[in-house]
């Protein structure tokens, strides 16, 4: 495997960083996920907007251009020869001294890792997940704002260990309010009498790609979609409910907190957007 570390390619045994890197050091850095199917990255332009949106909330100078990082992410695909992978884009602060002072740090480091997706078994997707919302309440926004793709996924971490704890493989946080806001890794949608319901990214979540591509699937089938505020009521009253992410593309959910959602089963609208998204990485992305 082939990593690209400020600017070269290295093999995987020599790629290393420095254990006074601030990414280690305090989790100081943002990251992306993106997915390449079918030799074409995904949303590409997308995924690399939101890493320097990241970048500019916390102060964080790539020394790339948006283009040159582009560019940078489809070499890394190429020198590994590969066609549909995942690839972790990572941006830290850089080597500093110790002490979390980032004015030490002098160069962020820039890595990109392409690979192997992990993925849930093809059952799962067939029978729907089982999930529950868990203690561990999402970040508020006047803190790390979770729109934020930062190194710093502790919160995220003790969700999903809480949520493996109860039995089950995915959390759904809620915000200090008590309202719905998103998985450890995906965004949350829920469907009411033919309707698409999100939260909105003020209840403290991520600015999901797959979230806005699926916003506009639905909306180009006529389904009507709206983001508000939702409570576990309304996820345990819902006809249908899926998560989004680029890893798990859309997951349906068939029960929560050990409430039945709907008929127990996928639902329809769900089963539908989850083939125009298929159709959709297939034929559309950045060629690699
Ligand atoms: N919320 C959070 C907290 C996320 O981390 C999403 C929602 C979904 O966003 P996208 O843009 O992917 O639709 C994410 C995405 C990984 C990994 O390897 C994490 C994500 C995506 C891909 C891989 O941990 N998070």
């Amino acid at each position: 495997m082939k990593i690209f570390i400020d600017g070269k390619f290295c093999n995987e045994r020599d790629a290393k960083v420095s254990v006074f890197d601030h990414g280690l050091l305090y989790g100081d850095g943002v990251f992306e996920g993106i997915r390449a199917y079918n030799g074409r990255v995904f949303k590409l332009r997308e995924h690399i907007d939101r890493l320097y949106a990241s970048a500019k909330a916390i102060l964080l100078e790539i020394p790339l251009t948006q283009a040159q990082m582009m560019k940078a992410t489809v070499d890394t695909i190429r020198a590994n020869k590969l066609r549909d992978c995942y690839v972790r884009l990572i941006v830290t602060r850089g080597i500093g001294t110790l002490g979390l002072n980032p004015r030490s740090c002098k160069k962020p480091s820039i890595i990109i890792i392409a690979g192997k997706i992990q993925v849930y078994p093809a059952e799962l997707y067939a029978r729907g997940m089982d999930i529950v919302t868990v203690p561990t309440v999402r970040n508020l926004h006047s803190a790390v704002n979770p729109a934020i793709k930062s190194l710093n996924y502790l919160n995220n971490i003790l969700a999903k260990i809480e949520a493996n704890n109860a039995g089950v493989e995915e959390a759904v946080m809620l915000n200090a309010e008590g309202f719905v806001s998103e998985g450890t890794a995906d965004n949350i949608f829920i469907i009411k009498k033919g309707a698409l319901y999100t939260p909105p990214l003020y209840a403290g979540a991520l600015y999901g790609i797959t979230r806005g591509t699926v916003m506009e699937l639905a909306e180009q089938s006529g389904i009507k979609v709206a983001e508000t505020n939702l409570t576990r009521y309304d996820l345990f009253n819902a006809d249908e409910c899926f998560l989004t992410g680029t890893g798990a593309e859309i997951m349906p959910v068939i029960k929560i907190d050990g409430r039945i959602i709907g008929t127990g089963k996928p639902g329809p609208i769900s089963k539908q957007l989850t083939e125009e998204y298929h159709a959709l990485t297939k034929v559309s992305g950045e060629p690699i």
